[in-house]
Formats: structure tokens, sequence, C-alpha cells
């Protein structure tokens, strides 16, 4: 047996986050995360429209949504979500001490905490920093996708240990394989780029199920940037579900 199926860690999971997401995961045969690295609140909402069937996840960078308003950017967000069931994944990549990201996790115009469902959080900080992340799940940056970084393997494995014994932490986001006990996210995915000539690098669906045994991938270039982001996405869920049959 090479790894622990779905259901398997829909069984074991502990965080009511991580149930949700192999839930929905099993239900629409999907370990696809769409990254929405659009600019306003319009291409948001269009793409979270026509992806929304087929992800597990929508992945935001909320701050860089130019017209940003609560009511108008939020409020029909959540209610999209809602209607194609994926969950929020705000992609802050919090970096700092606990205090700190508390304040901007709960407070500024953005007010993560009211709508996201899970959120990405580097461990640099220590342990404690990650304990405001009481209400959603928290996916720990281990190793990241350029060329060039520091999460060394020394660097993830001090991480690990952090992401590993914290309560709110449902995961990590990695280019190594994980412990089966934590959900492994793998950005730098792309069927037809290798990279993006800005230090990303990616890989193929089939790649890292075989090689990394990820359970889900995030994609966002490959969707958002295609002629057809609907089409696209329904060619990354099925490559992604495949690749994960294979490497069962
Ligand atoms: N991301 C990475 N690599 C990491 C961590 N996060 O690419 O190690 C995020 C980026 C972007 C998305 O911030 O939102 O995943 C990848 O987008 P792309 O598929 O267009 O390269």
């Amino acid at each position: 047996k090479k790894r622990l199926s779905y259901q398997e860690k829909f069984e074991n999971a502990q965080h009511s986050v991580s149930k949700k997401l192999l839930e929905i995961a099993l239900a629409k045969e999907s370990n696809l995360i769409a990254s929405a690295d659009v600019t306003t609140t319009q291409e948001l909402l269009n793409l979270a429209e026509t992806v929304g069937p087929h992800i597990i996840a929508l992945k935001t960078h909320i701050d860089i949504i130019s017209d940003f308003d609560y009511q108008k950017t939020i409020i029909p967000l959540k209610e999209i979500a809602s209607k194609h069931k994926f969950l929020l994944m705000e992609d802050r990549k919090f970096a700092d001490i606990g205090n700190t990201q508390e304040l901007q996790f709960t407070s500024g115009i953005f007010k993560i905490t009211d709508w996201a469902d899970f959120v990405t959080s580097q461990v640099i900080g220590g342990f404690e920093s990650l304990d405001c992340f009481t209400n959603v799940g928290v996916v720990a940056i281990i190793g990241m996708s350029s060329k060039g970084t520091l999460t060394t393997s020394s660097y993830r494995e001090e991480a690990l240990k952090i992401a590993l014994s914290h309560p709110n932490v449902i995961g990590g986001v990695s280019q190594n394989a994980l412990p089966e006990e934590v959900l492994l996210f793998t950005p730098g995915v792309n069927l037809a780029d290798s990279g993006d000539g800005k230090g990303q690098q990616y890989n193929t669906p089939e790649h890292v199920f075989k090689t990394l045994h990820t359970d889900f991938i995030i994609v966002g270039r490959g969707i958002y940037k295609s002629e057809n982001p609907g089409e696209a996405a329904i060619n990354y869920k099925n490559e992604g579900w495949n690749a994960y049959l294979a490497s069962l």
C-alpha cells in the first residue's frame, strides 16, 4: 500500500476543516484548489462561479483585489462558495509575532477571520504565533516552490515539528512529502509550463501525486490565465483525480 486514501484520511481527521475538505474531495472526486490571483472583484467572482463546481477550495490573495469592498466582494463570494460547495482558503502567509498576526487576521478591511475557512501561515514566528487562528484551519508553509527558497531540509524539519504539534494546523504547503497525519497542499502545478521566468517552478499533477503523495494540488495561472478557465479546471480536476487513483 502506497498511501492513505481520502476515505482513510477522513476517518482519521481530527479537525473539522480537514473533515470538510476530505468530504468535498470525495463527493466531487476532486483534489483541485484553484488559485484566484486576479485583481478585481468582478474577475474573482466570475472565476469562482466558473470553476466552483470542479474545485474543493478557492485560494485567494485578498489583498491584491484593487476594488475590495467587504459587502461587494466577500458577501457574494461566500454565496458562490456555498452554492458550489467549496471552501475559501486565504493565502495570507502570516509571518509575524502572534499579536500582530491576530490583528492582521481579525482587523483591517479584510477581516479574514469572518470568512476564510482556512489560511496559510509561515511558522517562522514559532508555535505560539499560530494560537490566534482558533476558528479556522491553518496550512503551514513548510517548503516553497520557488527557485532559491530558504526552506532547506533543516528548516523544513523544524517547521514540521511546529506544524505537527499545533492543534490549529491541518496541513502544510510543501514540495516534499509530509507525514500522512497532515494534509499536503502542493502549488507550483502546471501542465503547460516549467516556470514563469520569475522563479516559480512547475510540476505536473502526475508528478506530485506519484513522488510526494500530495493530497491537494493548487493551480493558478494554469486555470485563470487559460482561454477557457472552466474547461481548464475540469482538465486539472480529472488529471489530479486520476493521478491520485494511480498513487493508491
Ligand atoms: N504559492 C506558490 N508556491 C508556494 C506557496 N504558494 O506558488 O510555495 C502560491 C502563489 C500563487 C499560487 O502565491 O498564488 O500558489 C501559484 O500560482 P501559479 O499556479 O499561477 O504559479
